[in-house]
């Protein structure tokens, strides 16, 4: 699929995704939305692609749903969400690769849910979150119930929620929903470098990591014991276990390939 709306990269393992509307803060219209989707979808079928980064062109990472596209005037809000906002954020979480959101600027309303969604966050000094919704009279959506209180603590997520203040990056590290705020210069270095190191990092037990800690966030200590061990023995029959124990034996470094 050819992108209107999306430049794709790949650097060594590493497929970063820049959502390329900057006139309009990178909104959520009809083709941002397709397109994204089929971006994420393609990279989670892609083995060659070890680590995604996902981030905005411009000075905003996303402001959320485009308020100017009529496109799916007629189509109800929850039908909005069904059909375009929640597969983005199933495949993200689906996806069993590490997914970095590197956060340029603001990220408001759905494209706050994203940032949230991804595995990490990388923000620039500038960046901000806003849970835009309830400045128009609407709930956090696309994830963001989930995924917010779960990161900045209930009282935090709700007060964020319920009044639409703007969370400054640095606020946003200290509560843990970031993971590192660097300087604007530096965001794509750093986010990169990062990305680079999951990339060659073991990728099989690095998705089965993920999917363990999705479910660990639905279920019982008991059940998240046994998943674990059921996700553990998958890992360790993958290459790069042996490889790993392997090269701990021959004192070097391990070269992992993602088998
Ligand atoms: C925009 C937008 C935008 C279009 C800036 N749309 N043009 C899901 C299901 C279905 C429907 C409903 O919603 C959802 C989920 C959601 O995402 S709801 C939340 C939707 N998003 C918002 O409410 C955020 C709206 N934007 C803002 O509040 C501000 O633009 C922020 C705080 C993001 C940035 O403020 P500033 O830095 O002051 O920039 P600005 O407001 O001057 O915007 C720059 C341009 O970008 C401007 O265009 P213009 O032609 O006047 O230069 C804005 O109109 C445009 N833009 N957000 N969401």
């Amino acid at each position: 699929m050819a992108y209107q709306t999306l430049v794709i990269e790949d650097t060594n393992g590493v497929r970063a995704i820049t959502l390329n509307r900057p006139d309009a803060l990178n909104a959520f219209n009809e083709a941002l939305k397709i397109e994204l989707a089929d971006a994420l979808a393609a990279a989670a079928r892609d083995a060659t692609a070890r680590a995604v980064v996902i981030t905005g062109a411009g000075r905003a990472f996303c402001a959320g749903q485009d308020l100017k596209d009529r496109a799916n005037a007629d189509v109800s809000l929850g039908e909005s969400l069904r059909a375009r906002y929640n597969p983005i954020i199933m495949r993200v979480r689906e996806m069993e690769k590490p997914v970095i959101a590197a956060v340029n600027g603001v990220a408001a309303g759905a494209g706050c849910s994203l940032a949230l969604a991804c595995d990490l966050r990388i923000a620039a000094e500038g960046a901000s979150f806003i849970q835009a919704f309830v400045r128009i009279g609407l709930i956090p959506d696309s994830g963001a119930t989930f995924f917010l209180p779960r990161l900045a603590g209930l009282g935090k997520a709700f007060e964020l929620a319920v009044t639409g203040d703007a969370l400054r990056a640095g606020e946003a590290e200290r509560l843990g929903m970031v993971n590192r705020v660097v300087p604007a210069a530096e965001l794509m270095s750093v986010t990169m470098e990062l990305a680079g190191r999951l990339a060659q990092a073991p990728t099989r037990a690095i998705g089965l990591t993920k999917r363990a800690m999705n479910r660990a966030l639905l279920t019982s200590l008991e059940e998240s014991l046994d998943y674990e061990a059921s996700m553990q023995e998958l890992a360790g029959r993958t290459h790069d276990h042996a490889e790993g124990v392997q090269a701990f034996m021959e004192k070097r470094a391990p070269h992992f390939t993602g088998n």
